[in-house]
């Protein structure tokens, strides 16, 4: 019978942002987040990950990895001329970290948006890096700042076999 095409999908993993949903439910979007070694030390990753969860996130892929110098220079080699990069990659390395691809509407900007500030006296009450960082650095959680970054980090984490 004509007219019966199979549905167009775009590719599983390195980008998921699928319309799953069909009528009524707006693009989804994916980002990528870190729950920073501060977290894991701290025992606040359930407490983070339910919070992600209440904003209506979807946790497509989860593990708990721990950074060689190498990774951790290159996931953040953005800031390689900046004078806190050194710190930063043996903070990232000092031990393990979860990391999750999210799944949801506007995923990038709303994970910003309640993670809070990356100094934790400016962020906003209420927001997570408020709540659970303890200072710039130590900041509790990274998010992506932007779809194209979001689809590398993941990419950099996950294989499209893990986020189906
Ligand atoms: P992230 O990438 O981890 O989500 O954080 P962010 O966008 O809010 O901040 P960014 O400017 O990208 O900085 C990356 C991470 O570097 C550490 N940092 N330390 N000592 C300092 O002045 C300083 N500034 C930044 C933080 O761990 C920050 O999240
Ligand atoms: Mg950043």
């Amino acid at each position: 019978m004509l007219g019966r095409q199979p549905r167009q999908r775009p590719p599983r993993g390195g980008g998921f942002d699928i319309d799953r949903g069909g009528k009524g439910t707006g693009m989804k979007q994916q980002t990528f987040t870190i729950l920073k070694p501060d977290t894991v030390a701290k025992r606040n990753c359930g407490a983070i990950i339910k919070r992600i969860e209440e904003e209506g996130f979807e946790i497509r892929g989860v593990k708990r990895v721990t950074l060689s110098e190498d990774q951790a220079k290159a996931f953040y080699a953005v800031h390689r001329e900046r004078p806190f990069y050194r710190s930063l990659v043996t903070f990232m390395t000092e031990g393990p970290v979860w990391v999750m691809a999210l799944d949801r509407d506007n995923a990038v900007e709303h994970l910003r948006r309640i993670m809070g500030a990356t100094d934790p006296a400016k962020a906003d009450a209420g927001t997570i890096r408020a709540q659970f960082a303890s200072s710039i650095e130590r900041n509790a959680i990274h998010g992506s700042d932007s779809p194209e970054n979001a689809r590398s980090e993941i990419a950099f984490f996950f294989a499209a076999s893990e986020l189906l």
